[in-house]
């Protein structure tokens, strides 16, 4: 079979036991045959631009790794990728900066990241891209005369194309995909607001079908849902060092721990969640005391002034929380701005009697189905899941929410917290088979299957 070669922005170490499930996914998809895993080593160098690719073998995988130049870093990731692209992708226009040589750098990184990758590959090799970092890199493939079957997934929404209009130049960036021979989004909505950017801007006669010819190319656009490894959360969730750590965690009076896990990012809704819980606790004074919500925010992007920000209000809302309603013996919101073991999470997933997922808006969530899966089959907690995050779409016995609407999440709280036996297993069992049913492998393989089959490309006569 021809090689694989993933690109990413980072490279994770796929041995590294406390890889999180992509790197897990991407590490099996590349052992599969004998793969390549490019991209940031995450290292920033003066000499970036002039430095080869370093090779390593990790596992069964070579890892090919390049640092970037400070300038690379300041427009290419920290300018184009995360203050413009992320904000847009998640509908925040109010948040997005628009600069010329921020897209400079995000093209010219692109280039080098062609030029790298054009010298390792074979004309038989796959290649999968990941994500907004990396739209135009199989377009500059291309251009360097690589005919090799290329794929693109991406991890975060992809926004309306009324949004999409407000981005400089977006006729370019989005032309670009059609060098793909497979483009993966999460949900359906992220494919139909594709396909009406694509039927706005070739001014289609009707809607788009799939597989889309765009002059010579051919191009699949299809939804492939992400998900867990289910087995191995639920192994980490239940080690005897686990059950140890719950039993430390629930031995006080706090009956109901809620547990709220995310990268500090405003699309994460914490500050909202944070309100709402404030509500709850206004609303329901008889679960003070017997109420604690643990959100575990670990710091990203803190170069960003965004991400000060929202690290400002969340640092005050808490404390104005715990000052008006924590008491001597009882702190109502326990909040942790660090990076957690991936262990330790798994154990207060489990141990949490409510697991509180409210996005303003995100591509898939992971952490909904790991909250399902740390969860005792036989006494299991309840999900509150936004409806804006991916993961909506089929976690629908979860308790699906507006997260902009702190009455109803108060609401949804209450009924979590004193939620009958019954009812909660009905619910659980049934999200545990759709997690388990659309877990990681089963992502993994339906867009390899697509990206390795000719066949999802039409017959030559077919047209758009
Ligand atoms: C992007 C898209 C999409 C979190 N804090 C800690 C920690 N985590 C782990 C979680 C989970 C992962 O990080 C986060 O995944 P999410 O899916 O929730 O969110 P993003 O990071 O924004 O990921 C998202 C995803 O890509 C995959 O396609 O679902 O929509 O935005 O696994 O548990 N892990 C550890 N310590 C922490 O403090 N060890």
């Amino acid at each position: 079979m021809s090689r694989l070669v993933v690109v990413s922005n980072r490279v994770a170490d796929p041995t590294a036991v406390q890889s999180g499930g992509l790197a897990v996914a991407v590490g099996d998809a590349l052992q599969d045959g004998n793969g390549i895993w490019f991209g940031w080593n995450g290292e920033i160098n003066e000499n970036a631009e002039k430095s080869g690719v370093n090779l390593e073998r990790r596992g069964g995988v070579t890892l090919a790794t390049l640092p970037l130049s400070q300038s690379e870093y300041d427009t290419y990731y920290l300018g184009y990728s995360n203050r413009a692209l992320w904000p847009v992708f998640h509908y925040r226009l109010d948040l997005a900066e628009f600069d010329i040589q921020a897209l400079e750098g995000y093209r010219s990184v692109n280039r080098r990241f062609a030029k790298s990758i054009a010298a390792l590959i074979d004309p038989s090799d796959v290649v999968w891209i990941h994500d907004y970092h990396l739209i135009p890199l199989a377009a500059e493939l291309r251009k360097l005369g690589a005919e090799n079957r290329i794929g693109f997934f991406l991890h975060i929404p992809f926004p309306p194309p009324e949004i999409i209009a407000a981005v400089p130049d977006h006729g370019w960036l989005f032309d670009t995909l059609h060098a793909y021979d497979v483009v993966g989004f999460q949900t359906e909505q992220d494919l139909s607001n594709f396909n009406r950017y694509v039927e706005q801007s070739m001014a289609s006669a009707g809607p788009v079908t799939h597989p889309f010819r765009n002059g010579t190319r051919k191009m699949l656009a299809k939804t492939y849902p992400i998900g867990i490894d289910v087995d191995s959360f639920i192994t980490m969730a239940h080690t005897p060092k686990a059950t140890e750590r719950i039993q430390r965690l629930t031995r006080g009076e706090v009956r109901n721990h809620v547990i709220g896990v995310e990268r500090l990012d405003y699309s994460k809704g914490l500050p909202d969640r944070f309100r709402s819980f404030r509500r709850f606790l206004e609303q329901y004074p008889d679960q003070r005391k017997k109420t604690v919500l643990m959100q575990i925010a670990p710091p990203t992007r803190g170069e960003l002034a965004a991400y000060a920000e929202i690290r400002t209000e969340l640092e005050q809302l808490s404390g104005a929380i715990n000052g008006a309603f924590g008491d001597f013996d009882w702190t109502p919101v326990r909040y942790i701005h660090r990076s957690v073991p991936r262990d330790t999470l798994a154990a207060l997933f489990r141990g949490s009697k409510v697991g509180l997922v409210t996005p303003l808006r995100d591509g898939m969530n992971l952490v909904a189905k790991e909250y399902v899966a740390a969860q005792e089959p036989d006494d299991p907690g309840v999900l509150i899941l936004s409806r804006f995050a991916g993961a909506a779409a089929d976690m629908e016995e979860a308790l699906i929410v507006n997260p902009y609407d702190a009455d109803e999440v108060a609401k949804a709280l209450y009924n979590a917290v004193t939620m009958e036996l019954d009812e909660r297993l009905d619910r659980h069992g049934k999200l545990l088979a759709r997690v388990r049913k659309n877990d990681i492998a089963a992502w993994r393989m339906a867009f390899m299957q697509d990206l390795r089959n000719p066949e999802t490309q039409p017959p030559p006569d077919q047209t758009a």
